[in-house]
């Protein structure tokens, strides 16, 4: 047995001897043909590299959000790695390119509702906005209301420049009359008012091209046509009889120390405690003295009030001005994000 198995194995060992080898041409044309193999898998591989990259750059498109980030906590602002990329090198010029609005922040990456910075005109240096990601996406807040904690009782210039916390989801603040006034510009926009009591019910109130006029016509505002919950108290409400004296539309922005109200014998503003376009004087005025509970007593009517919601004696809760394009898919893709329900 052990015979038979000794001579298997010599003639396996004859017979692979005996198979035919390769001349060292024909192994040096193998080489070849794995090489040139090799050469085209890299060629493929730098075109898609090229191609990334050229794409990368047309849609300043520095930064992909990592999916592993945590959604930002009650009291977390959320990642803004987005708008600082941290990878870039330094020799490369300014290539750091803010996106106009956080409408073209959510068409191109996305992101959680957070603070960004974005630069609506060449002109303008990039500031920081709180951009609400929620009820559709891509709202650019102008303005909100939620504890009292920030004083709203401002001068012309602090109107101008905008004030207030640019840190949490919760904190208050004014963007600024000439940040909004960039980006309401072309006024081919929807302005949003969402809007809270003190029991959390919750309403809003929609305006279709909405903007405001520069510093010289200080600040004139500008809308069209309501949709919405809440009553359209911006137009001075539904009685024909009080919106020539209550109808925002057209009014110029007055602050305590500026006075281009339609009131003759004094100042809307230094009576309602902040800046905001008044007639003589107000329907609405979310700028005005923040009374920690609904209904409120005093000489002037100067909560933060939404006249056709609550009336001129009930001071709100939450307020927030949220503006976006109006032809703005938003993430349902219907456009009909907006009315369905608060973001706040
Ligand atoms: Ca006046």
């Amino acid at each position: 047995m052990r015979f038979l198995f000794v001579v298997f194995l010599l003639v396996l060992i004859c017979h692979i001897r005996a198979s035919p080898r390769l001349s060292p041409e024909e192994e040096c044309r193998v080489e070849l043909l794995e090489l040139r193999h090799t050469v085209s898998s890299l060629e493929n591989k730098l075109f898609i590299g090229e191609w990334q990259l050229r794409n990368l750059r047309e849609h300043n498109h520095f930064y992909r959000p990592h999916k592993a980030t945590p959604p930002p906590g009650p009291n977390m602002t959320a990642d803004v790695a987005g708008v600082i990329p941290t990878s870039l090198p330094h020799a490369s010029g300014n290539l750091i390119v803010y996106d106009r609005d956080c409408a073209a922040l959510y068409d191109r990456i996305q992101p959680l509702s957070g603070f960004y910075r974005i630069k609506p005109t060449a002109d303008l240096e990039p500031f920081l906005v709180y951009c609400d990601m929620s009820d559709g996406g891509g709202w650019t807040v102008l303005q909100q209301r939620r504890s009292g904690k920030v004083d709203f009782n401002r001068n012309w210039d602090e109107y101008k420049e905008g004030f207030g916390n640019f840190k949490m989801k919760t904190d208050e603040f004014w963007l600024g009359n000439e940040h909004m006034y960039a980006l309401l510009k072309g006024g081919e926009n929807l302005m949003k008012f969402d809007l809270t009591d003190w029991s959390g019910e919750k309403t809003h109130a929609l305006y279709e091209n909405f903007k405001i006029a520069d510093e010289k016509d200080k600040y004139r505002l500008q809308f069209g046509l309501y949709s919405g919950l809440a009553g359209d108290a911006l137009s001075g409400g539904g009685r024909m009889e009080d919106q020539w004296s209550i109808s925002h539309n057209s009014m110029q922005f007055s602050t305590r120390d500026q006075d281009n109200d339609r009131f003759l014998k004094g100042s809307c503003a230094k009576e309602n405690k902040g800046g905001w376009w008044f007639n003589r004087c107000h329907a609405v005025n979310l700028n005005g003295k923040y009374y920690r509970s609904g209904e409120y007593k005093g000489k002037y009517d100067n909560g933060v009030v939404w006249l056709t919601w609550r009336g001129l004696w009930y001071s709100l809760h939450h307020t927030t001005m949220k503006v976006r394009p109006l032809r703005f898919m938003d993430s349902l893709g219907s456009g009909a994000g907006a009315g369905a329900g608060a973001g706040d």
